[in-house]
């Protein structure tokens, strides 16, 4: 019998990046533990990571390439090789091409999950324009409009020793965001920082907080300028900063002071204005403080407002790019995603055709497009059709707005590939299945699409049926493509790695690499915009014809947008309450981890249950305008009676038909992806919030 052998390794299972030591007996992974050396996580593994073995050797994994043997979602699948699998692939997509053009492929993948710099390698080579991404809805909005305002995203330097925290719309404990892991918060927070938490629910966060700010969901650009406005009116701003290195200060303040006063902020949030103005002065004067955000911000028509006013929070207050204030991370020396998914090889008259890029002009100058205009391209033609799709790592059924919408289209489209681990509801639409290897299964260079200035070592400990890693499939598919790649998956790390001076070899043995810290760049070289100031006045979208200025816009659907629907759809539904086991629409399949959250959870306030003859743990019906889904009822007194917290990304894997019951939970079949109710100039989609009425059913 052969000895145990150890990997160190990096766990992907969420955004990924926790130090792993990886168990292997007879060439299976038979246990994985913390790695205690690793910088990110100093020995500490979630649930999700610790269920990576009963993930990795589920009896539902599809272990080898599948082609669709009966009509289109009837279930009916066959085994076939990775030659025939990627041939009918290549085949396929030529013919599209030579008939349509390149841009009538779409290219997808959902979260980010560290292939993103291959994929769209794939997509630029090819010359569509046209990839899917979660970033409507997810990190590269705030990255973009981050960029176009201070030059690239600000991270919580909490190695730096923040004096006070403001967790804003974020959950660190349960969901480890991108460059955030709880346990980074939690340290500095015990080094006796104050903390203000800005979140509907009061959870874990919001108890260990000195200010707890309640607030209505989807109204934070508001509040953010609301504390500008305290800082203003109080000159609690760093004067020097502003003096130097504020673009547009003068317009800026005019729009805050006049627009934004307390009482007006108050109304609008639901927040006491006595209480907005003890936290902003306490986040003003406190130094450093740091601002730790999270998606939900972005998840609406104002994600660029709120963004880049927040940021304006941390310029005013000098806190941007200071120690233990939000700094703007140095990477290590390593080819980045950019570079080496080659954009500047999609040719600019491909770029010009990219999907919504003449109405969304900053989601497509970072490569964005939204869900939405690739539904319409499929069912309508126009502005032209997108016949084939290849979709890795993403269930767009579950995880997009108007679920239905996303369904049928993903019904109608030509030829769809999938890549994932298991045949979920998106993945039974395809005519092609490829099985993709989990993160025990892969070599790479992890996280390197972060900005928290590391790259981490991800080895491959086994291989398991013929599961191939997601690099290697894109590698493979673009060489059939007659793209230009390197030979193998290892010869693209040393690619990767080559500014280091290390192979994938030597670097396997480091671990990791971290960028070395500089502080304060700017009074070197300014920030990376046109004026070289952070510009709270945008220079670049006053070119593109937008709002130079962050304002508030009210939030869609909502009680003052749409007062009509109040009496058909009188709570505010807050979509998308993410639960420590479960990753978006995965993980329902593990045992352990559905042991715990066995049922879909809609928290409401004992008021509204006793309103509606609702019991704790019955099963409700939840409605808004789009659709009607159930969920198990938890009583919340946590929580605003107006508002209602229901869960996303519920489907269920044990029903064997093929729908797998993706319309039964799924919160998404509630949410609006109307084209008037995006982020104007990113095109992110208001995700987190609409109207909703709550009914007692009998049962699921
Ligand atoms: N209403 C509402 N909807 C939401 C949200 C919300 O807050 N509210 N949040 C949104 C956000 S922020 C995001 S990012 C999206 C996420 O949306 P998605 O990324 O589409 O969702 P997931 O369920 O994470 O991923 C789908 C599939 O990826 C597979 N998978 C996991 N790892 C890998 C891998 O390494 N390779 C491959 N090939 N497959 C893999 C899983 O098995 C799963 O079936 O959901 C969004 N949807
Ligand atoms: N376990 C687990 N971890 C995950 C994920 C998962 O599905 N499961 N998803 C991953 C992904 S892709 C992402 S993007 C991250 C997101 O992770 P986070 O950024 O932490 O976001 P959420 O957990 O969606 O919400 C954070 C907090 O915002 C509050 N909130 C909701 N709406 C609003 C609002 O309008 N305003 C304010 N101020 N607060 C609001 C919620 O009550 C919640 O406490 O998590 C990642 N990690
Ligand atoms: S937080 Fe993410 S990276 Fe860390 S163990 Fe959990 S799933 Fe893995
Ligand atoms: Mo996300």
């Amino acid at each position: 019998m052969e000895e145990i052998k150890k990997i160190r390794t990096a766990c992907r299972s969420c955004h990924g990046g926790c130090g792993v030591i990886a168990h292997i007996k007879d060439g299976k992974v038979i246990k994985v533990e913390g790695d205690p050396d690793s910088p990110i996580s100093h020995g500490t593994l979630c649930s999700k990571g610790l269920a990576i073995t009963q993930l990795a050797y589920h009896p539902d994994r599809v272990l080898y390439p599948m082609k669709r043997a009966g009509a289109r979602g009837e279930g009916k699948w066959q085994r076939i090789t990775w030659d025939e699998a990627l041939n009918t692939i290549v085949e396929k997509f030529k013919k599209v091409i030579s008939e349509y053009g390149p841009e009538s492929i779409v290219v997808g993948q959902g979260t980010g999950r560290d292939y993103e710099s291959h994929l769209y390698r794939f997509a630029n080579l090819l010359g569509t324009p046209n990839v899917l991404t979660a970033g409507h809805m997810c990190y590269v909005s705030r990255v973009g409009s981050t960029l176009i305002t201070c030059g690239t995203l600000p991270i919580a330097d909490y190695e730096g020793g923040p004096k006070c925290i403001v967790v804003w719309a974020c959950n660190p404990q349960w969901t480890n965001p991108d460059e955030y892991k709880g346990e980074n918060f939690w340290r500095a927070y015990q080094k006796g920082a104050k903390l203000i938490c800005i979140d509907p629910r009061r959870g874990f966060i919001a108890n260990k907080a000195d200010l707890w700010l309640q607030i209505r969901p989807g109204t934070d650009a508001a509040l953010s300028l609301g504390f500008h406005h305290v800082i203003i009116e109080e000159e609690l701003y760093d004067k020097e900063f502003v003096d130097n290195y504020i673009n547009g200060w003068d317009a800026f303040r005019e729009r805050v002071m006049k627009d934004y006063p307390l009482e007006k902020v108050e109304e609008i949030t639901w927040v006491d204005k006595d209480l907005i103005r003890k936290a902003a002065r306490m986040y003003a004067t406190t130094k450093p403080a740091c601002i730790h955000w999270g998606v939900p911000t972005e998840q609406t028509n104002n994600c660029v407002n709120y963004t880049r006013a927040t940021t304006g929070l941390m310029a005013v207050t000098g806190n941007l790019d200071a120690p233990g204030g939000n700094a703007l991370f140095v990477n290590p020396p390593t080819r980045t995603v950019a570079e080496f998914s080659r954009h500047r090889d999609l040719p600019p008259e491909q770029q010009k055709k990219r999907l919504g890029g003449d109405q969304f002009k900053l989601g497509a100058r970072v490569a964005m497009i939204n869900p939405k205009k690739a539904w319409d391209a499929i069912v309508t033609g126009q502005p032209y059709p997108l016949k084939a799709g290849i979709l890795c790592g993403s269930n767009p059924v579950v995880t997009r707005a108007n679920a239905k919408e996303a369904y049928e289209a993903l019904r109608k489209i030509e030829f769809l590939a999938v890549i994932d681990f298991f045949m979920t509801p998106t993945a039974e639409l395809a005519d092609i299945f490829l099985p993709s290897g989990t993160w025990l299964e892969q070599n790479h260079v992890a996280d390197n699409w972060k900005r928290h200035g590391y790259v981490l070592a991800r080895q491959k400990c086994v291989e398991i049926g013929e599961c191939w890693q997601d690099h290697k499939i894109f590698l493979e598919l673009g060489k059939r493509m007659g793209q230009e790649w390197p030979n193998t998956v290892e010869e693209a790390l040393d690619y990767l790695l080559e500014p280091s001076g290390l192979t994938w070899e030597q670097f396997k043995e480091k671990g990791y690499l971290r960028g070395e810290m500089v502080y304060y760049k700017y009074k070197q070289r300014g920030f990376s915009t046109p004026t070289k100031k952070v510009e709270l006045y945008s220079t670049i979208l006053e070119k593109w014809g937008y709002d130079p200025l962050p304002k508030y816009v009210e939030v869609p659907e909502s009680p003052v947008s749409t007062p009509h629907l109040l009496k058909d759809y009188p709570y505010i539904l807050n979509a998308g309450l993410r639960t420590p086991t479960f990753f978006h629409s995965a993980n329902r399949q593990i045992p352990s981890l559905r042991e715990i959250r066995p049922d879909p959870i809609v928290e409401i306030h004992p008021e509204t249950a006793k309103r509606h003859n609702i019991k704790d743990g019955q099963w409700a019906y939840i409605t808004s305008p789009r659709g009607r889904i159930k969920q198990r009822v938890k009583l919340n007194d946590n929580i605003d009676p107006r508002v209602v917290v229901g869960e996303h990304g519920w489907w269920y894997p044990e029903q064997k038909d093929p729908s797998h019951g993706w319309n039964i939970s799924n919160i998404n079949i509630l949410t609006d992806n109307a084209y008037e109710t995006l982020d104007p100039a990113m095109g992110s989609t208001n995700l987190r919030v609409c109207l909703c009425s709550i009914a007692p059913c009998e049962d699921r």
